[in-house]
């Protein structure tokens, strides 16, 4: 008679606990060229900020797990706030992108007015995650948001996008050049990529909580 194989006991995975998935159950509620227009969500939200083509709506869907947000290849140029009401469970806004190119200055007034305003009216709000090219030097107008959210008080985190882009060696010091170009701290700093999913479960992992503890 043989001896049966020793058997190699199970060890579960260790990192990042991997995040819900929630397919099916997410609903657009609306595209809002005006912050007063958004209705007011009873769960807590996480608002989504960065310039244009730095990866917000692939982000989103990335984390979500399902093509909710529309991405494209070239800048859009229309300013309105996207909600999503999420299982039930939170809210995510996709702000209007910022920071391309020749905008008039009009243009830029009424971005300034329906972000200002959106941030300074939802009661809700948990967090701001601010997406940045990983690849990119510290822009003005990065700072100035981040300048903007620490006056009001808001709780943000820093999403480096595209993180694919960047090989091993360069990752380290681009999220370094970004810590010190804004003065954040490295638990506000984490590189994403939705094409690899890279950092998704920690980006999700920071918002978790704020998601659970604050439903109401
Ligand atoms: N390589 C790479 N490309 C990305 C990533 N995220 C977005 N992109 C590309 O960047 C472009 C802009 O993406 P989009 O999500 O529409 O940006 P938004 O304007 O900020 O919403 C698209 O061509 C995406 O395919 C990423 O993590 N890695
Ligand atoms: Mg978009």
């Amino acid at each position: 008679m043989t001896t049966p194989p020793e058997q190699t006991p199970y060890v579960p995975p260790t990192g990042p606990k991997p995040r819900p998935q929630f397919g099916g159950r997410v609903n657009m509620l609306g595209s809002f060229p005006e912050a007063g227009l958004l209705p007011t969500l009873a769960v807590p939200e996480i608002a989504f900020a960065g310039r244009s083509n730095v990866g917000k709506s692939s982000l989103i869907n990335a984390l979500i797990g399902e093509k909710i947000a529309r991405t494209s290849g070239t800048p859009g140029r229309t300013q309105t706030i996207n909600l999503f009401l999420v299982a039930d469970r939170f809210g995510i806004a996709d702000l209007p992108g910022y920071g391309f190119a020749k905008v008039p200055p009009h243009m830029r007034e009424a971005w300034k007015a329906l972000v200002e305003g959106y941030l300074g009216e939802r009661p809700n709000l948990k967090r701001v995650v601010l997406l940045i090219d990983a690849r990119q030097e510290p822009q003005k107008t990065d700072g100035e948001l981040i300048w903007g959210l620490r006056q009001a008080g808001l709780p943000f985190l820093v999403a480096a996008t595209k993180y694919d882009k960047l090989t091993r060696s360069q990752r380290a010091p681009a999220l370094a050049t970004l810590r010190k170009g804004f003065g954040i701290k490295e638990h506000e700093l984490v590189g994403v990529s939705s094409v690899t999913g890279e950092g998704l479960d920690a980006l999700w992992a920071i918002i978790a909580p704020h998601v659970e503890a604050g439903r109401r």
